[in-house]
């Protein structure tokens, strides 16, 4: 079955760090590579050393913390950027060259036949140094390369034997779920490697298009921590998290749930942001229930309107009742919570007070309360 055997691989440390406010030092590295390890992410990446020289020293700092989560780097495909990253002591690679016509033009200027040759070139280099090492090969901008490019280069780097995945990349977040689909199935099939995907969110399909191509048999999900990465970032951990656990929740039960709203506050606090007020799961209305008619059914049954259960991460619901579309359920239900015996009109009564007053402006739970006693003389 396609959702019971997927890993995520971690990109906040190489994907996120691409996000414009990210700038992680070594302490914030580590703090954030140890908790996504607790939350028991299989694969944790990390900028490549190639970027600086407290990016290849923050390598070794993580690949020394002594975490279960294997520590990737993420390399451009060719042997001096491999050189350096295998002597970081990661326990894998992952390879990357563009294949869209834009970046063959524009980013490295090769042609198919030389992304071939150079790509056995580097993984025969790699098995050399390091036969165990974990290896994995990508195109950037699969989406808009053609789809003869793309199977020539798959097809040539699978028969190598070297790689251990391939993977795809929706680098611009333009592909739709059935392409991914049909992408990652005839990948599945044509090489019998295990497959990655990487999806860019600029359309708004990035956690549909990871959830595609886990249908059609990846094996391997690129995440960050609330999506962050280049331009609006890509497939958020929380909201890959939510897409699966509605599937079934025994597909994300392998994970320490409770650490996702600790993970991303950590993150929106390291890179100067709110966490956005509609973020799945941890967003500050995920778990808000306001008009009567729901406030009713979720004080009688919270699934009625509610696919996720804010208990199983660490969370409450929250019922909002000083608006003008507040019902008397939810009145009743603050005065039973605050101890107070009210009768049924009574708590209809301070219902319509609470609509009038509010239809002037909401009311604060304190004005709500305040309202409650005074009705009960207390
Ligand atoms: C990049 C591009 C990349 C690579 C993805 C991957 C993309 O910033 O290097 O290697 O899986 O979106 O294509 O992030
Ligand atoms: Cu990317």
């Amino acid at each position: 079955m396609p959702f019971e055997a997927y890993s995520i691989i971690e990109s906040t440390l190489r994907e996120g760090e691409q996000y414009s406010t990210a700038t992680f030092n070594t302490a914030q590295k580590l703090e954030i590579a140890g908790l996504l390890d607790q939350f028991g992410v299989e694969m944790i990446e990390m900028t490549s050393p190639c970027a600086s020289p407290q990016s290849e020293a923050d390598i070794r700092a993580v690949c020394d913390s002594g975490l279960q989560a294997h520590i990737l780097t993420h390399i451009r495909c060719n042997r001096d950027d491999a050189a350096r990253a295998l002597d970081t002591g990661v326990d894998g690679l992952d390879i990357v060259i563009g294949t869209s016509p834009q970046l063959m033009q524009h980013s490295h200027g090769k042609s198919i036949r030389q992304i071939i040759d150079l790509a056995a070139e580097v993984m025969r280099y790699i098995r050399e140094q390091k036969p165990d090492i974990i290896l994995r090969f990508s195109t950037e901008d699969t989406f808009r390369s053609r789809e003869s490019d793309l199977l020539r280069v798959y097809l040539a780097v699978a028969d190598l034997g070297m790689v251990d995945r391939l993977g795809v990349a929706d680098t611009v977040g333009v592909a739709l779920p059935t392409q991914v689909f049909k992408m990652v199935e005839q990948l599945v099939r044509l090489t019998g490697l295990h497959i990655e995907f990487h999806g860019h969110n600029d359309s708004g399909c990035a956690i549909a298009n990871a959830c595609a191509a886990l249908e059609a048999g990846a094996t391997h999900i690129d995440t960050t921590v609330l999506g962050i990465g280049e331009r609006n970032g890509i497939t958020p951990l929380g909201g890959l998290v939510a897409r699966l656990y509605t599937i079934r929740k025994s597909y994300v039960s392998k994970y320490n749930l409770k650490l996702l709203p600790v993970l991303d506050k950590l993150i929106a606090d390291t890179c100067g942001i709110d966490i956005p007020f509609n973020n799945y799961v941890t967003g500050s209305s995920a778990f808000m229930h306001k008009a009567g008619i729901h406030a009713k059914a979720v004080l009688a049954d919270p699934t009625t309107y509610e696919i996720l259960k804010p208990e199983d991460f660490g969370l409450t619901r929250e019922i909002a009742i000083g608006h003008r579309l507040t019902g008397w359920n939810s009145i009743r239900d603050r005065a039973q919570t605050l101890g107070l015996s009210l009768d049924d009109d009574t708590v209809r009564d301070i219902t319509r007070t609470i609509k009038q007053k509010a239809d002037v402006a909401p009311l604060s739970l304190q004005e709500v309360d305040a309202l409650l006693h005074s009705a009960a003389g207390q």
